[in-house]
């Protein structure tokens, strides 16, 4: 394939502004964003990229887990289409861009073509994957992983919030359970825009990252159960509380990720404390562990050790350990030809550039499993993300949108 013009680049301001208009959805407390999965706000996010779509003349396709597909055709109705997206769901203090970014800079990608009057043989489809994030609704990269057939599309919508509420349900209510069957669509290549949420690239002054590989994840979800009783009245002696066990399996986690430095991350984000009243002793703690590696024996190796090692720890105290592996995907090693192909476009816009592992997971990260695919990250201040203080430079957008373009239409082979 040609590699498309030098001088092809997007228009920076048009993205940026996209960005900071879907950003006043949601709005978070600190100058970020609350629009988690399949709320109100999600809905409003949807109906305004749906706008967008339809004003950029794409087709507009929703699967059975409401992610989005929204294509520009190619000349040549049997060529399978180049998927570029990423989501538009946040974390309950997220920031602008996480997501966000990839999402808009593939319809920026299709908004250029249209001022251009490019065609390319293969269809171009924008997507925005349902609950990334997995944080309303464990686990992360729901919708992508039953797209991938790792997860099942039934037990996706039986995943409950914090009030009990069922992904199938929230999804009909927000009016984004899409007709299509879930996996159905076959890709000929799928690229995602992502900010690196993590130091590196800012911290080596490059201006894109060409990602190889992504760290795999494993979240177990554990549950200690004591005895609640009165906080006044209660001997210390007959005490069994899952408080205390709660701060033993904190640390177990920290030990356990400290012993296989530097390719280990470990922490407990997500934390239920029941019944969670002043003058109880707790009498349950449910929480989530978060494991990540990019060597797969490694974060197997965690898993192993906390469950090996957390009931003791919890049975000296008197509280019981449980645990279930409600979140998984192996490390990823992406397409090397699409990774050799984004390495080249950011040569050739003469961007700096550096290959990098991503540490956050992606979409990408199980589409991955079943097409080719690769991502294109642009660093993020102080390397600061899943924070309403994440931010970016516009400038920073421009070149991963630019590069982006540039990967994107080498694949869907530009004809005209
Ligand atoms: O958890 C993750 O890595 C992603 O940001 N959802
Ligand atoms: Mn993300
Ligand atoms: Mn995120």
């Amino acid at each position: 394939m040609s590699a498309p013009g030098q001088n092809l680049r997007i228009d920076g301001e048009r993205l940026w502004d996209s960005i900071m208009e879907m950003a006043r959805i949601g709005p978070g407390i600190a100058g970020g964003n609350n629009r988690q999965t399949l709320t109100d706000a999600d809905a409003e996010a949807r109906a305004l990229f749906q706008s967008w779509c339809t004003a950029a003349g794409l087709e507009m396709g929703v699967d059975e887990m409401g992610t989005m597909f929204a294509t520009r055709p190619g000349t040549d109705p049997d060529a399978l289409p180049v998927y570029v997206g990423s989501h538009l769901d946040t974390q309950p203090t997220g920031g602008k861009y996480d997501g966000v970014l990839g999402v808009l800079a593939g319809l920026e990608i299709v908004r250029t073509l249209n001022d251009l009057g490019i065609r390319t043989r293969h269809p171009i489809v924008v997507t925005n994957w349902t609950n990334e994030e997995g944080t309303r609704f464990a686990p992360a990269m729901l919708a992508s992983g039953v797209f991938a057939g790792a997860l099942e599309r039934d037990w996706a919508y039986g995943r409950v919030d914090a009030e009990g509420k069922r992904f199938g349900d929230e999804l009909e209510r927000i009016g984004w359970k899409g007709p299509e069957k879930v996996g159905a669509r076959k890709m000929h290549a799928f690229f995602e825009l992502h900010i690196e949420q993590g130091p590196i690239l800012e911290a080596e002054g490059k201006e894109v990252g060409v990602v190889t590989h992504g760290q795999g994840l494993r979240w177990i979800e554990c549950t200690v159960t004591g005895k609640g009783s009165h906080t006044g009245s209660t001997p210390m002696y007959m005490r069994r509380n899952a408080g205390r066990a709660l701060a033993r399996v904190t640390e177990l986690v920290h030990e356990i990720a400290m012993q296989y430095q530097p390719n280990a991350v470990g922490a407990i984000g997500h934390i239920d404390v029941y019944p969670n009243s002043r003058n109880i002793i707790p009498e349950k703690v449910v929480f989530t562990v978060d494991f990540r590696s990019h060597v797969l024996e490694t974060l197997e190796a965690m898993v192993e050790e906390l469950n090996e090692t957390a009931p003791g720890l919890c049975a000296d105290v008197g509280v019981k350990f449980t645990s279930e592996l409600v979140g998984f995907f192996d490390p990823p090693a992406f397409d090397p030809t699409l990774v050799a192909r984004v390495r080249a476009a950011a040569d050739r816009l003469g961007y700096s550039h550096m290959d990098i592992v991503s540490g956050a997971g992606h979409d990408a990260c199980w589409v991955n499993k079943v097409y080719p695919t690769t991502m294109v990250m642009c660093p993020c201040k102080d390397g600061l993300s899943h924070n309403e203080a994440e931010e970016i430079t516009p400038d920073w957008a421009r070149a991963g949108a630019d590069v982006l373009l540039h990967a994107v239409l080498e694949t869907a082979e530009v004809v005209s």
